[in-house]
């Protein structure tokens, strides 16, 4: 049975990664940070009726990976390398993904230094921990899109330069790099996964496919009446998350350590997005210009009014991120189905589900 420690257990991708490898035999080890408030809801699902306090009632939509001893926490923190070192030490993994970090790009220009520590100097101390391990293991680093920031090329591949736009950009441009040093320099078996945006109805609601989606259902349902958001021009290259779990897993089972772009292709505005997933509901959108529109406002039509708020604007945004996966189709043979709108369309069913659904949690 293969070992796996994953940091980050306990967001969309380490939950969906624990159903991928649960579901192929491993024994999986999750890091967790403690907190005041248990946030476990995305993976609550699988851990064993014994495995300590804090479970959320219900279950993971669209999950068919029942509950297992093979998945266990442990209290442990980036920022304390000692707690990482002896984690390692205890359950010897074969593979570490490591998934951990501030993920919200905007967020990343309020709170630059925890970015930076989080996403690039806990990256380093897990590079150093492991090349001190005295058998090889193989680790997967969650890089991303954001190292491109104003790309010099579009498509983007393995090939493109860096050059990031934010803090966040910054700190997985040089985690990544760093991969790239234990390679070469200790012949650490890393992977640097440059995933463009992934989504899927456990996203958090700060992230704009989960704030649209949502407030499309809460509309619905007559308990939101606004929606504000703030670039609606803005284009991304959007996936569905379980399929690029995947992606991590297979770039972890090749011979030789490599970087891949993981992405559609294929770009979508937030306006396109936000169509589509209120016209899965029933809802027809009417954009209106800044400042002009009252905030939620059904109009004659019966449609739902989407007002710009300059306050959801970045300092800087990210322009033609759109990657090109053919490494990881040629090497994996990976190649994404759910793209752009069909995401949408996919995050809106169910959380329409969800919140017609009596007695079932949001988080759930
Ligand atoms: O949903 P977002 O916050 O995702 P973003 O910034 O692209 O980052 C995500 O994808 C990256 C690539 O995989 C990851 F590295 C990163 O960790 C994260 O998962 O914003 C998407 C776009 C931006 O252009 C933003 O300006 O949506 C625009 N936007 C417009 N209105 C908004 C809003 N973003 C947010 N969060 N909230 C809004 O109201």
């Amino acid at each position: 049975m293969k070992t796996a420690l994953i940091t980050g257990i306990t967001g969309q991708d380490g939950s969906y990664l624990t159903e991928h490898l649960l579901a192929k035999g491993y024994a999986i080890h999750g890091l967790v940070r403690r907190a005041s408030m248990f946030n476990r809801s995305r993976i609550d699902h699988l851990r064993s009726p014994g495995d300590g306090p804090g479970r959320t009632p219900g279950s993971q939509q669209g999950t068919t990976v029942a509950p297992s001893d093979r998945l266990v926490l442990h209290y442990g923190d980036l920022a304390d390398l000692t707690s990482v070192r002896r984690l390692l030490k205890k359950v010897s993994p074969n593979e570490v993904y490591h998934l951990a970090g501030q993920s919200h790009v905007g967020l990343s220009f309020e709170i630059p230094e925890v970015t930076c520590q989080e996403n690039g100097m806990a990256t380093l101390g897990l590079l150093e921990a492991m090349r001190d391990l005295d058998y090889p293991v193989r680790f997967y680093h969650a890089a991303s899109s954001e190292m491109f920031g104003s790309p010099q090329a579009t498509p983007q591949s393995e090939a493109t330069a860096f050059n990031p736009v934010n803090p966040y950009g910054c700190a997985k441009a040089f985690a990544t790099q760093l991969c790239h040093v234990y390679r070469n320099s200790y012949g650490l078996f890393a992977c640097s996964g440059i995933a463009y945006n992934h989504e899927s109805p456990r996203r958090g609601e700060n992230f704009v496919t989960r704030k649209i989606t949502l407030a499309a259902a809460r509309i619905k349902a007559g308990r939101q009446a606004a929606l504000h958001l703030g670039n609606l021009e803005a284009q991304r290259d959007w996936g569905y998350a379980p399929e690029y779990v995947t992606a991590m897993w297979q770039m972890l089972q090749t011979e030789k350590p490599l970087d891949c772009v993981l992405a559609t292709g294929r770009l979508c505005s937030i306006r396109e997005f936000a169509m589509a997933a209120f016209k899965e509901v029933g809802l027809e959108l009417k954009f209106e210009g800044r400042g002009e529109a009252e905030v939620g406002r059904r109009t004659d039509t019966g449609a739902v009014v989407i007002r710009v708020d300059p306050r959801y604007y970045r300092p800087a945004d990210s322009t033609h991120l759109v990657g090109d996966a053919s490494l990881a189709r040629q090497t994996l043979g990976w190649a994404p189905k759910t793209i752009g709108t069909d995401v949408a369309r996919l995050m809106a069913r169910a959380d329409w589900a969800t919140m017609s659904e009596p007695g079932k949690s949001q988080t759930d």
